[in-house]
């Protein structure tokens, strides 16, 4: 919400988290792993785009552990926050390894979390990067690709609820 936590780090970093709440963080792969193994999550992610509140849920959301690279497994989307098909917004990072800069599992030769300075799901490369530049306008910065919009927002959480 802030842009003040630097959200272009390691792995090490990603998988202890980042940040203090209630301002920018990352809770941490094995945090989200330890969680979303026991129980069965949702997932809700909340953007603000043009000042308009947008929100996609997905009905089940969670993580493998590190040594399948925290691995994204998703239920299926609702809200306002599109997507025109699996194609688009985070769906296309179903099934998808989790990489930073500095450990590439992604689907494609060079390296998306270089390329576009993020860390995430990224397959080849990404239809949403929330971890993504703060306020940059093009595929670098945090962004949601709903397959008829490109959304840069002011404002990006990603909540989970036991169901
Ligand atoms: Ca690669």
């Amino acid at each position: 919400m802030e842009g003040d936590v630097d959200f272009l780090r390691s792995w090490s970093e990603y998988k202890t988290g980042f940040g203090v709440p209630p301002g920018d963080f990352w809770l941490g792969n094995d945090a989200i792993y330890n969680l979303t193994s026991k129980h069965t999550y949702e997932l809700r992610i909340d953007l603000t785009v043009n000042d308009q509140d947008l929100y996609a849920n997905y009905s089940s959301f969670g993580i493998e552990a590190e040594s399948d690279n925290y691995r994204l497994r998703l239920g299926s989307h609702s809200g306002t926050l599109g997507e025109t098909s699996v194609a688009y917004g985070l769906s296309y990072h179903d099934g998808q390894a989790f990489s930073t800069h500095d450990r590439d599992n992604d689907q494609v030769s060079y390296n998306c979390a270089m390329r576009h300075y993020g860390a995430w799901w990224y397959r080849g490369c990404h239809s949403t990067n929330l971890n993504g530049l703060w306020r940059v306008k093009d595929t670098r910065g945090v962004s949601w690709f709903t397959g008829n919009e490109q959304h840069y927002p002011t404002r990006s959480e990603m909540k989970i609820r036991r169901v």
